[in-house]
C-alpha cells in the first residue's frame, strides 16, 4: 500500500515536472516569456486562442469584481474604524432594495459570462466537417492512433532514451536527455489546415489526451468514444506540439508524453501514403499464409498460438475495414522493460 502510493505519489509529481517542463516547450513558434508563462498558453489554433481569449475575458471580469468588493471593504473598515469615532448601525437588519440589488446584479454578471462561454462550448464540441478522422486509444502506457479508412495506424510511447535514464540506478542523467520524458517514439503526424476529429478511448482505464497548443483535453474512457477536433494554423508546418496524459491512470501515467508533428498536407499526404503502404507490405505474409495453406483451420498468424486469438485476427484481415485488434498489436509492439 504504502509502495503504491509512493508510486502513485512518484507518478504525479513526474507529472507536474513534465508540464510544467512542457509549458516552456509547447509552443516553439510563439516563444513566451516573463509573466505570460504563468497564463494559459495562447496555442496554435483559433480554437485554443478563443479559449484563451473567454479566459482572459472571465479573468478581468473576476480582477474588477475582486477590486470593487475588496476595495469596498477596505475603504469601510478604513473610514468606519471605532478609533474615528465609528457606531455600528444596529438597526440595519434587512433592506428589501439592497438585497434585489446584490442578488441582480451577479445574476447579470453570471448571464454576461454564460454567453460566450457556451458560444465557445459548442464550437469546440462542433465535429462536423472534419478532413480526417483519427482515433485515439490510451493504454497502459502508450497511445495508439489510428487514421480511419486510410490503412494508417501507429503506436506511441516513451521513447527509449528516457524510458532508459528514468530507471533507477540508470546512471544516466536525465539533463543529458532531450526532451526528457516528453518524447515519444512514433509521433502522431497530422495536417495543418485542416480540422482533423479524434475518436478518444480507452483499452483498459480512463487516460485523457492533452495537449494544451491545440486547446484540446479529452478523456479516453473505455467502452466509449469522446469527439474532439483541431485544426493547426497553416503556418506551423515544420513543428512539433507535446502533451500528456491527463488522467492518474496508473503507475507509468506520468511516462506517456503525447508529441504531435505537423506537417504541410504535400507533406502529410506523402507520409501517409508511405505509412499505408509500409503497413499493408508488413501485414501482407500474414494475410496471405491462410489462403496458401488452404484448409481454414490451420490460420497460423505467427506468434500468436491460443486459438481463440488467431482466429479474429485472420477474419478482420479478411475484411479489411476492420484492423488487427489494437492491444494484440500494442504488445507485439512494446518491448518488455
Ligand atoms: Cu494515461
Amino acid at each position: 500500500m504504502i509502495r503504491s502510493n509512493c508510486a502513485r505519489r512518484a507518478a504525479s509529481f513526474a507529472t507536474t515536472t513534465a508540464a510544467a517542463a512542457m509549458a516552456l516547450q509547447a509552443t516553439p513558434a510563439r516563444a513566451e516569456s516573463g509573466w505570460s508563462l504563468l497564463n494559459m498558453t495562447q496555442g496554435v489554433t483559433a480554437m485554443s486562442r478563443q479559449i484563451y481569449d473567454l479566459h482572459m475575458l472571465i479573468f478581468w471580469v473576476c480582477v474588477i469584481i475582486a477590486a470593487v468588493v475588496f476595495g469596498a471593504m477596505l475603504w469601510s473598515i478604513v473610514a468606519y474604524r471605532k478609533s474615528q469615532g465609528a457606531v455600528a448601525d444596529t438597526t440595519l437588519v434587512h433592506n428589501t432594495k439592497v438585497e434585489i440589488i446584490w442578488t441582480a446584479v451577479p445574476v447579470i454578471i453570471l448571464i454576461a459570462m454564460a454567453v460566450p462561454a457556451a458560444r465557445t462550448l459548442v464550437e469546440i464540441e462542433d465535429t462536423t466537417k472534419t478532413g480526417l478522422t483519427i482515433k485515439v486509444t490510451g493504454f497502459q502506457w502508450g497511445w495508439n492512433y489510428e487514421y480511419l479508412d486510410k490503412g494508417v495506424s501507429l503506436f506511441s510511447r516513451l521513447d527509449r532514451k528516457s524510458d532508459t535514464a528514468r530507471e533507477l540506478g540508470s546512471g544516466i542523467d536525465p539533463n543529458t536527455v532531450d526532451h526528457y520524458l516528453l518524447n515519444v517514439d512514433n509521433p502522431l503526424v497530422v495536417p495543418v489546415g485542416t480540422k482533423v476529429r479524434l475518436l478518444v478511448t480507452g483499452a483498459d482505464v480512463i487516460h485523457s489526451w492533452w495537449v494544451p497548443a491545440f486547446g484540446v483535453k479529452k478523456d479516453g474512457i473505455p467502452g466509449f468514444v469522446n469527439e474532439a477536433w483541431f485544426n493547426i494554423d497553416a503556418d506551423q508546418a515544420g513543428q512539433l506540439f507535446r502533451g500528456q496524459c491527463a488522467e492518474l491512470c496508473g503507475r507509468d501515467h506520468g511516462f506517456m508524453p503525447i508529441v504531435v508533428d505537423a506537417r504541410s498536407k504535400e507533406d502529410f499526404e506523402a507520409w501517409l501514403k508511405e505509412q499505408a503502404a509500409q503497413q499493408k507490405q508488413a501485414t501482407a505474409p500474414a494475410e496471405a499464409t491462410p489462403t496458401a495453406s488452404a484448409p481454414a483451420a490451420t490460420t497460423p498468424i505467427a506468434g500468436t498460438t491460443p486459438a481463440p486469438a488467431v482466429t479474429p485476427i485472420a477474419s478482420t484481415a479478411a475484411t479489411s475495414t476492420v484492423r488487427v485488434p489494437a492491444p494484440a498489436r500494442m504488445l507485439a509492439k512494446a518491448s518488455p522493460r
